[in-house]
Order: C-alpha cells, then structure tokens, then sequence
C-alpha cells in the first residue's frame, strides 16, 4: 500500500473507532468502555462555534454539520484532538480526507477493515445517514471552538465562602483524613465517603463529567475538575463539607493540584486545561486566577508547530516549589516554579510524545509518566530538572498513578499495567543503592487480562492489586489480580469483586487504599441507570469487607483517600 492509501486506511480506521463510540451512545446505553477513549464527552459539543466551509469538501446543511459536529465533539475529539491534528488517534486532517472522499469513507465506515475496524454499518451501530454525515463532516474544516482567557475565568469566577467567613477550626466530627473523595461520573459530583463508618457524609455537585479529586498539602480543601473546566474547591472543615469557591478554567480539561512545597501550604492552586490548551495558576484558597500559561508549541522530537497540545496529568512536588506539567502532543514535562509568579520559571524537559498519567517514585524525586502512545515511561528527576530516562515497557502503559514497592531482588521499583496486553512492567527507581537496576523494566508479570487502568500497594501492605476495567470479557474487565509482593513468582490470585458485590453488570476499577494500608477499596462501575457499588476488601485477607450501596452512587470511578492523596501514597 502507499503511503498515502496507508495513512488513510489508518485514519479511517480511528475515524471508524471514533464513530463506533458515538454511533454507540447513539444507538445504544453508553458504557464504561464506549466513554474511556472518547471522554465523557467535552462540553464543547453545545459551543458555539465558526463554521467556514470549503469549496473542496461537500456541501452541508448547517443541521447535518451541527449534528455531526456534536457526535465528534461528544466521542472523538478525545483522542483525535478538537482540531483533528491527531493524538492517541490518527489526524483527521481535510485535505487528507477530501482526496479519500465520501464514498471511500463511507466504505470504511461501513464494512471496516481487515486490520480489525469492526463494519458499523454492518452490524447496525450507525444509520446510513450518520455514516455519510461523518463521511462528509470530517471533509470539512474543523470549526474551532472559541478561546478563555483570563476575562472569562474572571467573570466566570465565584467565591462562595470568603476566607474569613470560613470556619476557623473544624466544625465536623469527622475522621477528615480517611474521607474517601469518590467520583460520581455521570451525575458530576463527587462522593465524601467516611473510610470508618463507610456511610456517606455529602454528596456535592462539580463540574460536567467530574474527573479527578486533589487535596491540599494541609488537608482541609479538596479541589476537584469537571471535564468542563469547572474547579470546585470544597472545604472539609465546614459541619457538613461544601464548595465555597467555583471556577471555569477552560472548556475542556482533566487535571488540578496544589502546592505541597514547605511555606506553600494550600496556597497556590493550578489546573490544566485540554480546550484551550493551558495551564492557570490560582489562589489555593479563592480559586482566584493569577497567570494562565498557553501550551501551544513545536513537539520535542520532529519541532513541529501544534495547536492543541494538551495539559495531562500535574503533580505538586513536595521537594521544591514547582508543579510538574505534562503536555501531551508536544511530549514536554514543564516544571513551573511558582515561588515567583510575576517572573515564572520554567524548565522544559523533553520526555516522549502523548504524555497521559503518572505518579511518584517512593522518594518523590522521580516523576513517572506514561507516553502511552509510545509504550514508553518517561522518568523526570526533578531534583535535577532533566529526564532520568525513557523505558520501554509494553502496550499502552495507563499507570494511574503507578505502586512503589521495595522488592526483594530489585530494591525500591514502581510498576505500571497496560491498556493494550497483560502485562505489568516493573521498573527499577533507585540509581543510588541499586544502579544497576534503575530505569530498567527488572520484572514483568502477568495480569488476568489487558485493558488496565489502576494498578495500586500500599507501604504498609504485601499485596499488589491490578484492574483490568477495560478488558472485552466481562468476567475479566469484574476481576482483579492480587499479588503476592513477597513472592512474585507465584501466579496472581484472581478475584471477581463485582460478584462479590452481587452486581451483574459493571467493571471493577481504581484500587485505593484506606489511610491505614489495611483495607482495599473498589468501584463497580455500572450503567447510569444502573446498579454500581464500592466494594471494600480486607488487604491482609484478601476477603470481602464490606459492600456500600446507595441509589446516589451513580457510575463511582475514581476515589481518592484524603491522606493518601495529600500525602502521594501508593
Ligand atoms: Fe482519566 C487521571 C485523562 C478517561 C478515570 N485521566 C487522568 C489524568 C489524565 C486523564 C490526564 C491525570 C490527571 C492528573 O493526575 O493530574 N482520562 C483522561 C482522558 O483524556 C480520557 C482517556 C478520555 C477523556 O476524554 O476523558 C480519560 N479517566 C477516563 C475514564 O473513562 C475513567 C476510567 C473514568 C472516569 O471517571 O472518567 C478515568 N482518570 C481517571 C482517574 C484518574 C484519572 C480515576 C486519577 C487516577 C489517580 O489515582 O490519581
């Protein structure tokens, strides 16, 4: 094949997967699988938005551009990026599309491919009609969506609570440092679930498609991000928790921390944006925005301009004043020094490309991020400020945060599971005492299936638990693999934790640690209008512990230990 035709039939294929998962939530009860890869859909679908046309492409009535506009922003700009340059999906770009045309697109479309693109409209997942809409959508310029600025965030902007309204000790009886903050996905809120009695505290409302809960240094604020951009900033002292400070950052996002650094305590505050492409830095305790930083660039590697490149995951040093960024199309870790914000700092370190999750080593020196596009972790030293190393390890590394562990052979590890085989990499991240091992993958187990997101140990526990949440079988994507860190030869034992919870339907994610490393906490993440629960196991047992259940536990994924999370234990 040319390599046009081969990039083509490339591009159409993740076109073809794209639609897949909107002709799905069309067609069909969205799932956990069908939203992973295209999000919980941005907001942007309802944005207004320009709209050229170009003589090239075939015409549209602005109803039939509209509605497929909406299936691309809801499902596939995800991984293709909202102006289609391409990131974990290949670039949908209109010159490219126009030369392959409606017709050979729709073929695609239809009957897929060889290579394993399912036929949609073979197997009824998409109308005709959508198809050729696709077809003749992404023939079109991609309308971008407008910009958010700093006039925006300001007016967008709402202390709730001013400080000195705020209480000046803590009003509730709770045990604050084992809440569990658990992400309640498809109603936007999260969860305060007490980790002692395992009832539910409060359940408040965040933004669109709720992602991912932070704690500050001391504690007391919780920070979460809606996909939306908007920030809550909720405080735990208040007799019944509330937010009291909101802010929309951007319109499509997934990432917030807050500074950790001694003398920085709950000060200063940051969120990464994926629309427009930013970051923002903020008062820790207002949410007020201080300087909004663009990401826009040239990659590392081939110093081409993009567009779009993405903030992924950030994480607050506890050893200097900085916030490591992760871009993810230009494959740059920035560290961003916010002891002096008039006149940033930043270090720009060129990792890998498609940058996504990651975590700590054991001595928080080393930052670990999946390029997961690149079956590759990058390893930052930010004492340093330089890359430690980039390590191969296998298909689509998503670590969440990753497990450090102190392994009988190979000394101080972290490890990682993979979206795409079943492996578990464990790499070395001691070049001090165990030189010979670091940055190298030193073992590789063996998950009860592919499709892996969390992976999660304690310091106090023996035990290693792995999800594979995004597996095709259903007895797998239940199941979790717990393995023996004393003895990583023997093969893991495999646990379906959804039957243990009597749930027939939903997929069984993000292992968390209560505050004491005893207990092992599970999402089963069922349908919207379906049944889901949290299922707590006896770490040292391996038992069932308890089941929570509660009609407000709509789609729990994520959860996040205050102490756990304020202190970066895993
Ligand atoms: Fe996430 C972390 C992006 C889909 C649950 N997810 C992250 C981070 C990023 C990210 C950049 C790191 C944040 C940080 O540390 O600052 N996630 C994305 C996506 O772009 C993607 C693939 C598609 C999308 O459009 O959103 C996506 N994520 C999902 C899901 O479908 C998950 C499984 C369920 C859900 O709630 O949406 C999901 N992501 C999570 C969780 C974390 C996360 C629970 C935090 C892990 C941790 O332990 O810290």
């Amino acid at each position: 094949m040319s390599k046009l035709g081969s990039t083509f039939a490339l591009a159409a294929l993740s076109l073809a997967v794209s639609i897949a998962h909107a002709a799905e939530q069309q067609v069909q009860p969205q799932t956990p699988e069908t939203t992973y890869m295209g999000g919980g859909g941005s907001t942007l679908a309802g944005v207004e938005m320009h709209q050229s046309s170009d003589p090239k492409a075939p015409p549209m009535t602005k109803a039939e551009f509209d509605s497929a506009r909406q299936i691309y922003f809801d499902r596939c700009a995800g991984c293709h990026g909202v102006l289609r340059k391409g990131a974990t999906g290949k670039p949908l770009l209109p010159q490219d599309m126009q030369k392959l045309g409606t017709e050979v697109l729709k073929v695609f479309v239809h009957y897929g491919t060889p290579g394993g693109m399912p036929g949609f409209g073979t197997a009824n997942e998409m109308t005709e009609k959508q198809i050729e809409e696709m077809a003749r959508y992404i023939q079109q310029p991609p309308p971008q969506p407008p910009e958010w600025g700093m006039k925006e965030m300001r007016a967008s902007w709402k202390v709730i609570v001013p400080v000195d309204k705020r209480p000046k000790k803590q009003m509730n009886n709770l045990d604050l440092s084992n809440i569990f903050s658990v992400t309640l996905r498809d109603s936007g809120e999260v969860a305060l679930i007490d980790g002692n009695s395992k009832k539910i505290v409060a359940i408040l409302k965040t933004g669109f498609a709720v992602h991912i809960s932070r704690i500050s240094k001391s504690g007391r604020y919780l920070y979460t991000t809606g996909r939306d951009g908007l920030i809550n900033l909720i405080d735990l002292w208040m007799e019944t928790p509330q937010t009291v400070a909101t802010i929309r950052t951007g319109s499509d996002a997934r990432s917030i921390d807050t500074s950790k650094y001694k003398g920085y305590d709950d000060k200063v505050a940051i969120a990464g944006t994926y629309w427009p492409p930013a970051y923002v830095l903020m008062d820790g305790f207002t949410l007020e925005p201080w300087k909004v930083m663009s990401t826009r660039g040239y990659t590392y590697d081939e110093q081409e301009y993009h567009a779009e490149p993405r903030v992924a995951s950030i994480v607050s040093s506890h050893i200097k004043p900085e916030f490591v960024v992760n871009v993810k199309e230009t494959g740059k870790v920035l560290l961003v020094n916010y002891s002096d914000i008039k006149n940033l700092k930043t270090t720009e370190i060129e990792a890998e490309r498609f940058l996504h999750d990651g975590g700590w080593d054991s001595s928080k020196r080393y930052f670990l991020v999946a390029a997961n596009m690149r079956d590759t972790i990058s390893v930052v030293d930010t004492k340093e400020g330089k890359l430690a190393a980039n390590v191969k390890v296998g298909t689509r590394p998503h670590p969440g945060r990753g497990a450090n562990w102190n392994d009988v052979k190979y000394g101080p590890v972290w490890a990682t599971g993979h979206l795409g085989d079943d492996t578990i990499a464990v790499i070395g991240t001691d070049p001090a005492r165990h030189k010979g091992n670091a940055w190298k993958v030193v073992r590789t187990l063996k998950n009860h299936g592919s499709g892996s997101l969390f992976i999660k140990t304690h310091p106090k526990s023996k035990n290693l638990w792995v999800d594979a949440a995004l597996s095709p079988d259903e007895n797998v994507q239940q199941s979790i693999s717990i393995f023996d860190l004393k003895n990583l030869d023997k093969p893991a034992q495999v646990i379906n934790v959804a039957k243990l919870a009597g749930i027939t339907k939903g997929r069984v994610t993000h292992p968390e640690y209560n505050k004491a490393g005893d207990e092992v906490w599970f999402s089963v993440w069922g349908p919207k209008d379906g049944e889901s629960a949290i299922v707590v196991m006896d770490d040292k047992t391996r038992k069932l512990k308890a089941v929570i259940k509660d009609k407000r536990l709509v789609t729990p994924t994520g959860k996040f230990n205050v102490y756990n999370t304020q202190h970066d234990v895993y």
